[in-house]
């Protein structure tokens, strides 16, 4: 009989599953989903079935390992002990040379989302100030247009979407990246809910809509304040609503005289017919649900966008109740936790480091000097998901020391002289809550560290040991510990009785949800400075941006490069996770650029045809593959596939900044769909 352990997927992504384990013999043999889960329901997604292949997975390093030459992909098993070693004494060398820790860089993302993958954090908090990133690619330009209009970034619980009459999909694409939704929005619909999807790609969602309208990208914005005139026009609007909850309507109406039906269909490229349509669906049926997806963020007007759509919750008062909201991810129950290994040395020695921006690594390297940014180590993250990744090569070139911690040797190997494996969340201790949904859950060992891996935790705790030795008092950052404590630390009186539990230990028997409201913004007390919801807002005024959700021009195509390349994500992985596992990837091919067929006739391409895709940037060839699903004057390649050491996808995104983003996140996110290129026969 197998035992059955608990585990969490730590990915980044909607679900956060709840996982049984079942082990023989020590061994992991077959992963199921979770029923006590209330969210998930006993369900997994492709990738989450396939953890045993991973975690199995000849691929996966499970020593420490250095390259020499940095690039020749020689990698030679070292001891841990001479693995540390090194580490800490360019560490004390550096601080010797410069009289600063600033030439070491620490730069993570979103590989693992555990509360205790922070442990690498608190271990360069506890040396003191380094340079750290600041940012993400992910979500930071629709989290603002929250802030502004809302005060804060609270979404109803997913669940709720059952009691909805109509649910706009927009920008989103849940049937490949939140499919445990599509349980929710599905039950909606048998009780006579009407589903909308928004999106220039005709993905798996929109083939399952009621309506699908597909705009031209970056031009959501014309579209919203379509609907928000029609609105008007109709008197469809909550007279009520507004006057006791809404800031600055009276000036949105006056603007929104001086657009015209014409302008937003040749804006959007949707007949007017369709903006009425979705218009009449949305504000005559109420309670309607918005989702913001990610997708349609990152633009360089993608936060103004999303305010727009914001804004017609507000005309419609289609706020604080059951049923209606407006969704995207949010931190919000993430901040009842203790942050217990994030915050381990900072709440007792507060630390400013250096921050750069994460969205533009290669470039920020190079600009920091007094002192310059000398070694980097590398965790949860793959720098080739970054944007500009061109610039990236020649900055990492010029570091002394570059050290990755993970599971698998990834693009950003390359460059990295040192690689320490770690363990995967079958093999540790953790806690996380969800960006999405109210269910926290507890992950535990269900079998031992493979091979020589490490946690994340215990490669900090022993890197803190190692500085000590070397240099007594260095680092304050604990030198052991026990990883189940310090997932204890991470609960607090306020979780448990959220909860209604007295121990974490409980979470041993089943996920439990958290008692939190169902839905947002019930008291109608919006955390903006006037307490209503701010479709003028001051606050973004002073910063810069539009009073108003006016419209901002979208990013268009240069002559020389008259196409879109859109890269949303894919199915079968997690930005660059996954797709190295054959249970996943077999009959799939290799990744492939698609094409609409009137534009491959235009251009004389068949199926399967190769072409060099190319702008200032940089280059990659792709067989192409015809698609009605996209626009002629667009191109889609889903990311995150592993290119080659000279061209990778990422290389043709230029970096342009979001609109907005440093408000939450410090930095704006990547308008990673303003991509434009050419393309000719390879
Ligand atoms: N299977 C799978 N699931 C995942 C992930 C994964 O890689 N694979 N990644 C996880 C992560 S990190 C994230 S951030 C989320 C992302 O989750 P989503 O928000 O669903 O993901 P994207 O694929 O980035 O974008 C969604 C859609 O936005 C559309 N879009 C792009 N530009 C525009 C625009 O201007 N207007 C409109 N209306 N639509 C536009 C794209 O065509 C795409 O279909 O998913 C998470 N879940
Ligand atoms: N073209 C294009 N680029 C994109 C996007 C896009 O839509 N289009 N989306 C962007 C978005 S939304 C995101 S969130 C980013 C994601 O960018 P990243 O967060 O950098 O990428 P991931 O592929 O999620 O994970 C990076 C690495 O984490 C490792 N890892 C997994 N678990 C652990 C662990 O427990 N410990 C350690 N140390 N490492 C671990 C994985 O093996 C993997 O190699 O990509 C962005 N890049
Ligand atoms: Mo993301």
């Amino acid at each position: 009989m197998p035992k059955v352990f608990r585990n969490l997927c730590p990915r980044n992504c909607f679900s956060t599953c709840s996982i049984l384990s079942y082990v023989e013999n020590g061994k992991l043999v077959r992963v199921s989903g979770d029923p006590a889960h209330g969210f998930t329901r006993g369900n997994l997604c492709a990738k989450g079935y396939a953890y045993v292949e991973r975690v199995y997975s000849p691929e996966r390093i499970l020593h420490p390992l250095r390259q020499f030459p940095r690039g020749s992909g020689n990698w030679c098993p070292i001891t841990w002990e001479e693995a540390l070693e090194t580490i800490a004494r360019k560490i004390l060398e550096l601080k010797g040379r410069y009289h600063s820790f600033r030439p070491v860089g620490f730069c993570k993302q979103y590989g693992n989302m555990g509360l205790l993958h922070y442990a690498a954090n608190a271990l360069f908090d506890g040396l003191g100030s380094v340079t750290v990133t600041e940012g993400n690619s992910c979500w930071s330009a629709g989290l603002d247009a929250y802030l502004y209009s809302m005060g804060s970034m609270e979404k109803p619980d997913p669940e709720d979407m059952v009691n909805s009459k109509v649910i706009v999909l927009w920008g989103v694409n849940p049937a490949w990246t939140a499919v445990h939704q599509m349980h929710f929005i599905d039950r909606a619909r048998t009780r006579g809910a009407q589903v909308v999807v928004i999106d220039p790609v005709f993905t798996a969602t929109a083939a399952q809509a009621d309506l699908y309208l597909r705009p031209k990208a970056g031009s959501d914005g014309a579209l919203a304040l379509g609907m928000a005139k029609y609105i008007v026009e109709n008197a469809w609007h909550d007279h009520e609503f507004l006057a006791h909850h809404v800031e600055g309507y009276e000036a949105f109406f006056a603007y929104l005289t001086s657009i015209s039906y014409d302008w937003v269909e040749q804006e959007t490229a949707l007949p007017v017919e369709a903006i009425k349509e979705v218009t009449e669906l949305y504000a005559l049926n109420s309670p309607a649900a918005i989702w913001t997806g990610l997708g349609l963020q990152r633009h360089t007007n993608g936060g103004q966008n999303v305010r727009t759509i914001l804004t017609l919750a507000a005309l419609t008062g289609n706020l604080g109740r059951p049923g209606a909201g407006l969704y995207n991810p949010s931190m919000t129950p993430w901040e009842l936790f203790s942050f217990y290994t994030r915050d381990h040395v900072i709440s007792r020695h507060p630390v400013e480091h250096r921050r750069i921006n994460i969205n533009l690594l290669g470039a920020e390297l190079k600009k920091t000097t007094d002192p310059p940014v000398k070694m980097l180590w590398l965790a949860q993250r793959d720098l080739f998901q970054d944007a500009h990744t061109g610039s990236l090569r020649g900055a990492l070139e010029d570091l002394e020391l570059i050290v990755q911690v993970d599971q698998f040797l990834n693009r950003s190997s390359r460059y990295a002289d040192i690689f320490l494996p770690t363990t995967t969340q079958f093999e540790e201790w953790d806690v996380l809550p969800s960006y999405w949904h109210h269910w926290i859950g507890i992950n535990e060992p269900a079998i031992s560290p493979l091979g020589e891996s490490k946690s994340d935790l215990q490669i900090a705790w022993d890197l803190s040991r190692k500085l000590n030795e070397l240099s007594p008092g260095i680092c304050s950052f604990p030198t052991a510990g026990k990883e189940e404590e310090w997932v204890a630390g991470e609960f607090n009186q306020e979780v448990y009785s959220r909860l209604e539990i007295e121990d974490y230990r409980e979470l041993l028997q089943g996920p439990r949800k958290l008692k939190w409201p169902q839905v947002a913004w019930e008291e109608m007390k919006f955390k903006t400075p006037s307490e209503k919801f701010e479709i003028s807002s001051l606050t973004a005024a002073s910063e810069g941006l539009p009073l108003l959700p006016v419209y901002s021009e979208p990013a268009s195509a240069p002559a020389a490069y008259p196409f879109r390349l859109m890269t949303p994500h894919s199915q079968s992985g997690n930005n660059s996770q996954f797709l190295n596992l054959p249970w996943l990837t077999w009959g799939t091919g290799e990744p492939c650029l698609r094409i609409n067929p009137l534009t491959a006739k235009r251009l004389g391409l068949s199926n399967g045809a190769r072409v060099r895709v190319y702008n200032q940037q940089g280059e990659i060839v792709f067989p192409v593959k015809l698609s009605a699903t996209i626009r002629e004057d667009t191109l889609v390649c889903f990311q995150g596939w592993p290119g080659s050491a000279e061209h990778e996808l990422n290389d043709l995104l230029n970096g342009s900044p979001t609109d907005m983003g440093s408000k939450g996140s410090g930095r704006p996110s990547i308008a990673i769909h303003d991509t434009f290129v050419n393309l000719c026969p390879a």
